[in-house]
């Protein structure tokens, strides 16, 4: 099947011919105002126009979410969870045709969009068992005939604001586990991703038809900052949960803030691997190779940075630069490519300016550097992926650039160095260290190790599971999503004393007889 016949499927499986319009949900769509047009990376070809949500359309979807909180938050959490399964299962029967769009929208590999597509059918399963152990403890009271506990309930209506990288995984981390806790969202992709994000809410509104559930427990409208600003400002959004760039990350926060409301960030990384001298090599460029040029270097856990022991640097960077000068950069739908093209042009501007300053600061250029325009594709946005030797003071290792390129540092000295130098930068998210030393590798998971939220031995930068908390610190904002306990950040938290007794003894011992 060729790419056109492909879109052509998936459109018509997705209705995404005639289900563009923004403000959308499972009752149907309600009108915007601007249209803006959706391009494939892969060869510039038009794929849908999409609505832009307008102030009214947006104040009616909030409305339906708030009825549907009504009935949604009022069944038992087990319920829900059977609900998802149902989602969880229709996922896993659209899997192949979500990878296929994730790929023709984002322009990732195949094999990576339908890993995505995978981790949404992987974080239902996940909020399925959750749906019996949202656990909250019980203490002992210092209180004779009195019992305390704790217990978590959900906070409202959810906004979610995802980048077009992760068009969908980023949205089943919140939408899905904010749905188990009994919460409905309201969902703001990015306008470079809005096809994928059309197709999970119609996969979505399917389950929620068939059992007769309000359409408002999952949302979806389309635009741009301004229309994501809403969200921010909105006193009716308990949550905002917000995936993207430093600075945008900063301007929710701060409004969000000025109504004392919630706000979960994942912003940018700029992740490194340390390599030491006690490294298993070949499994250490593996993993370079997959975290540095995945996903075109767009994920927000690419390896960005590598610092290697100067014992082996020069066996390092050979390889690299062999491994380099083999990679097949193309059409992300074809076997064989391991590289597909950036997300749009403005996307190949920063790539270009940034090597630009990078060499002007002293950087030496050791592989790639240019654009491409592979073989039969016309409009892309291919780049080269791109290794550059830095000196650990270059000042562009400090910043984050959606792209494949790969900085390239020598350290001597101790496991300590390195790590100081891993953390040196403003962002936190993720870090690997390939060690076969066991004081080295405890050493950079310490409280003196690593201060980023993820950090791995033995394996790469990116393509973490969803059952453990993803987030990272600093710059990238605090929040944590997916696995582990991060359900709680869904939740509001209740203490409750119970007095069973006939006599009201005060805490701390006070006495205040009448
Ligand atoms: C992101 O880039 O925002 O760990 C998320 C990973 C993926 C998720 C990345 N599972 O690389």
């Amino acid at each position: 099947m060729n790419q056109q016949e492909l879109i052509k499927k998936i459109s018509h499986k997705f209705q995404l011919a005639d289900r563009n319009p923004s403000g959308m949900s499972a009752s149907g769509s309600l009108s915007g105002e601007k249209i803006f047009s959706k391009h494939s990376p892969i060869n510039g070809e038009r794929l849908a126009d999409i609505e832009v949500a307008n102030k009214d359309a947006y104040n009616k979807l909030i409305e339906e979410a708030q009825q549907a909180y009504v009935i949604w938050s009022a069944m038992p959490a087990p319920q829900r969870g059977e609900i998802i399964r149902q989602i969880g299962e229709a996922f896993r029967e659209d899997k192949e045709d979500l990878g296929a769009l994730i790929s023709i929208e984002t322009g990732k590999l195949l094999q990576e969009g339908l890993g995505e597509a995978q981790e949404i059918i992987d974080i239902c399963d996940f909020a399925v068992g959750l749906s019996r152990q949202l656990y909250g403890l019980t203490m002992h009271s210092e209180r004779p005939d009195h019992r305390m506990y704790e217990q978590y309930h959900p906070l409202g209506v959810i906004g979610i604001i995802s980048a077009f990288n992760f068009p969908a995984a980023v949205w089943s981390w919140n939408a899905i586990i904010a749905a188990v806790c009994g919460n409905v969202s309201i969902w703001k992709p990015s306008e470079k991703a809005p096809l994928s994000a059309i197709a999970c809410q119609y996969i979505v509104s399917k389950v929620l038809k068939k059992n007769n559930l309000p359409s408002g427990i999952f949302t979806l409208y389309h635009g741009g900052a301004e229309q994501g600003s809403w969200l921010a400002e909105d006193e009716r959004i308990a949550l905002v949960s917000a995936t993207g760039s430093v600075a945008m990350g900063k301007k929710v926060n701060q409004v969000v803030a000025g109504r004392l409301g919630k706000v979960l960030l994942e912003l940018g990384g700029n992740n490194a691997i340390i390599v030491t001298e006690n490294a298993n090599i070949e499994m250490a460029v593996r993993a370079i190779i997959f975290g540095a040029v995945g996903t075109a270097g767009q994920r927000c856990t690419t390896t960005r940075r590598l610092i290697v022991h100067e014992t082996i640097y020069n066996a390092i960077v050979e390889k690299l630069k062999h491994l380099y000068g083999q990679l097949v950069v193309g059409n992300p739908l074809e076997k064989g490519v391991l590289v597909g093209p950036l997300i749009d042009n403005s996307a190949v501007e920063l790539y270009e300016q940034r090597i630009k300053i990078a060499l002007a600061e002293g950087a030496v250029l050791l592989a790639g550097g240019k654009r491409l325009k592979p073989v039969g594709l016309d409009g892309g946005t291919y780049v080269m992926p791109t290794l550059l030797e830095a000196q650990p003071s270059l000042p562009s290792l400090q910043e984050e650039t959606f792209a494949p390129i790969l900085y390239v540092s020598k350290y001597s000295g101790s496991v300590d160095v390195a790590i100081q130098l891993n953390n040196n930068v403003r962002q936190g998210l993720s870090s690997a260290i390939f060690t076969n030393d066991m004081q080295q590798m405890e050493r950079f998971l310490s409280n003196r190790g690593s201060d980023c939220g993820i950090a791995n031995v033995n394996i790469g930068t990116s393509g973490a599971e969803i059952g453990g908390a993803f987030g990272g610190e600093k710059e990238t904002g605090g929040g944590r999503e997916s696995g582990s306990d991060s359900w709680k950040a869904y939740m509001r938290r209740q203490t409750n004393t119970i007095n069973y007794g006939a006599t009201l003894p005060l805490a701390q011992g006070i006495k205040f007889d009448l």
